[in-house]
């Protein structure tokens, strides 16, 4: 099984580490296409070796390829936002979002029927969610 993870770049790294955290998680169930989401050396600044088409034609294909995806969306990111719209329909999509004080997620995901948005607090949780996606895909 393929899963598109997909976690704020530009939109800010703040929260990289737990991407890095969930991406370990569902590379024990399945292939991460994007594994470098969590990587420390893939800063908002760049990848210097790449241009903006090609990280769009490369992300493309490979959420096309994907059979599920899986977003962290706490941090607000216009990418993630259109992989999201443009996966809705096409395949299951979950979406993780941390509980922050003060803060609510988009209606756009939280009122969305066509994704499944699980909130949580912990990794622990989070891991929960992600273990319970999956299971649900291979029924
Ligand atoms: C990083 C900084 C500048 O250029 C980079 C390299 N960029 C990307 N590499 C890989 N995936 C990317 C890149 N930029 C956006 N994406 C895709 O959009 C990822 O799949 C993320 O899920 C999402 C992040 O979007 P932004 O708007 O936060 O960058």
């Amino acid at each position: 099984m393929k899963i598109y993870f997909a976690g704020s770049i530009r939109g800010g790294r703040d929260d990289r580490e737990l991407y890095m955290q969930i991406i370990n998680e569902i590379g024990t169930h399945a292939e991460v296409l994007t594994e470098h989401i969590g990587s420390e050396s893939l800063s908002a600044s760049g990848e210097a070796n790449l241009t903006d088409a090609d990280i769009y034609s490369r992300d493309m294909a490979w959420l096309a390829e994907a059979d599920a995806v899986i977003a962290e969306v706490t941090q607000p990111s216009l990418g993630v936002g259109y992989e999201l719209g443009w996966a809705e329909h096409k395949k299951p999509v979950l979406c993780l979002y941390r509980t922050v004080q003060g803060k609510r997620l988009s209606a756009m995901l939280a009122g969305n029927d066509a994704l499944i948005t699980k909130e949580y607090t912990t990794l622990q949780e989070a891991v929960g969610h992600v273990q319970d996606f999956i299971i649900s895909l291979r029924i």
